[in-house]
């Protein structure tokens, strides 16, 4: 058994027991209740999952297994780079602990030598016409790679229920370790007339994929690819591409299905899809303008524009952050320290100034922060990845951190199939009228 698999085994099948027994015991104790408003409101702040790999804080952000991302940056191997290795937070997702060195560059080497695509899957992609969205193709592309799920072979062999981790965490290897070269075939065969570049057997997964896209010779780049797969790879359990590839995984559909359609939740303008909307609407905003370094009473008149257009400022709101998010401060962090006079960068950072009092000036709009979507266009666009229509995808081939390392915990854990209950209006009405009815009697 190779050692993350060991140490996963180890501490999840303790975890199993533990969990058991304090389920006997608490069972019955009530961590959550819920209001009308959350029935109608998406179940937003309603406890309902389990998740291990991430948790968010409203103002705090995101902490991975209790670390926020200052304290990865400065704590997970580097190996010589001046950004940590996302294989290191995959690492510590799955088993809880900062890994060594040599661990890092173990599961490196592990991720070089299952990144082999089936090629079906190159035939697949080019039978699709060239302007396919790039998100499409990549949701499809993990689909046609479904003939080698290890998990649904098994399964149908008659796997017993304490191996399905087991299958789910080869599946996952295999899958990770195939999406960088998956998506940098999407973005040359998109962009670049089909003229792909082979995969480089020295390099770590993030470097690899920064050098298959081919944009761009400076090394920072790979060093940005580094910390945008380390960023934006899980954001606990409830966000939509969590809770889809979690939900389609509780049904046993195996772990190519499963992420292919958190991958579709992803693609929607409200989620992942933001990082290309954002870009979209700043280039919108220069134009207009006829400057590429707008005042900041000239950002505020078209924001307001956009807003008297019915429309959202993308890259603003959280459903569940009440402060700016730490994973755009991180990507600002890197854009001061390596791209200070870019202009779009600046247009971010001036953006960044005036929206929030607006957003706060409606009186509805719960957090009037960025999220991670507003910041990382700009810096894609500075190394000449400026065809935004891609952006969603490097969200995707990040986020498979996160989710595959919990559907790895999930199915240790022994987790149900996921089916909450829903209501009729009517249904909702007669119950809310009751309850008030009880409570005003009881006064
Ligand atoms: N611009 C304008 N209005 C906004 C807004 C924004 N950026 N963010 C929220 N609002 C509005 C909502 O549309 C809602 O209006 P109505 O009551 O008229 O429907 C109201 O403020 C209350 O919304 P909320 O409770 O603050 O936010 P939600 O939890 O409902 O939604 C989110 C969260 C992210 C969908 C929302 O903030 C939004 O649409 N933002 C812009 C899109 C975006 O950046 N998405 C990326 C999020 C991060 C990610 O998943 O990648």
């Amino acid at each position: 058994m190779d050692p993350l698999k060991k140490k996963f085994a180890e501490l999840a099948l303790a975890q199993f027991k533990e969990m058991k027994a304090f389920k006997a015991e608490y069972g019955n104790v009530k961590v959550s209740e819920v209001s009308a408003a959350q029935v109608f409101g998406g179940a937003r702040g309603v406890i309902m999952l389990l998740w291990e790999t991430s948790l968010l804080d409203p103002d705090l952000g995101i902490r991975f297994r209790g670390y926020s991302i200052p304290e990865l940056r400065e704590k997970l191997p580097c190996l010589g780079c001046s950004e940590p290795l996302p294989e290191g937070l995959f690492w510590l997702m799955m088993v809880g602990e900062i890994p060594t060195e040599e661990e890092v560059k173990w599961l490196s080497e592990e991720w070089r030598k299952r990144a082999t695509v089936p090629e079906h899957t190159f035939r697949m992609l080019d039978s699709l016409p060239v302007d396919t969205h790039p998100m499409t193709q990549f949701i499809a592309a993990i689909s046609s790679m479904q003939t080698d799920s290890i998990f649904a072979k098994r399964y149908f062999e008659g796997m017993a229920k304490t191996e399905y981790w087991d299958a789910v965490y080869e599946d996952a290897m295999n899958l990770i370790a195939r999406l960088p070269r998956i998506a940098a075939y999407i973005y040359r065969r998109s962009y670049h007339n089909g003229e792909h570049i082979d995969p480089d057997p020295n390099l770590d997964w993030s470097a690899n994929l920064a050098h298959m896209l081919g944009v761009t010779d400076d090394p920072t780049f790979k060093d940005l690819m580094r910390l945008y797969m380390t960023i934006h790879a899980d954001h606990e359990g409830g966000n939509a591409s969590a809770h889809t590839t979690h939900l389609v995984s509780s049904t046993l559909s195996d772990p190519y299905l499963s992420f292919a359609a958190g991958m579709s939740s992803l693609a929607g303008p409200l989620h992942g899809l933001a990082n290309q909307e954002v870009i979209k609407w700043i280039f919108e905003m220069v134009e207009e303008l006829g400057t590429t370094k707008p005042s900041s009473d000239q950002i505020e008149a078209f924001v307001k524009k956009t807003l008297s257009e019915g429309k959202v400022i993308p890259g603003y709101g959280h459903a569940v952050l009440r402060q700016p998010d730490p994973r755009f401060i991180a990507q600002k962090r890197f854009a001061e320290r390596h791209l200070p006079d870019d202009d779009f960068i600046n247009v971010v950072w001036k953006v960044y100034e005036v929206v929030p009092p607006i957003l706060q000036s409606l009186g509805k709009v719960k957090n009037p922060w960025p999220n991670v979507d507003a910041h990382s266009g700009a810096i894609l666009v500075h190394y000449g990845l400026k065809e935004y229509s891609f952006y969603t995808v490097l969200f995707g081939v990040s986020r498979a951190l996160g989710v595959l390392a919990s559907a790895c915990w999930s199915r240790a854990l022994g987790l149900p199939l996921e089916r909450p209950k829903s209501i009729t209006f009517n249904a909702l009405k007669e119950k809310v009228l009751q309850s008030a009815k009880n409570t005003a009697s009881a006064n």
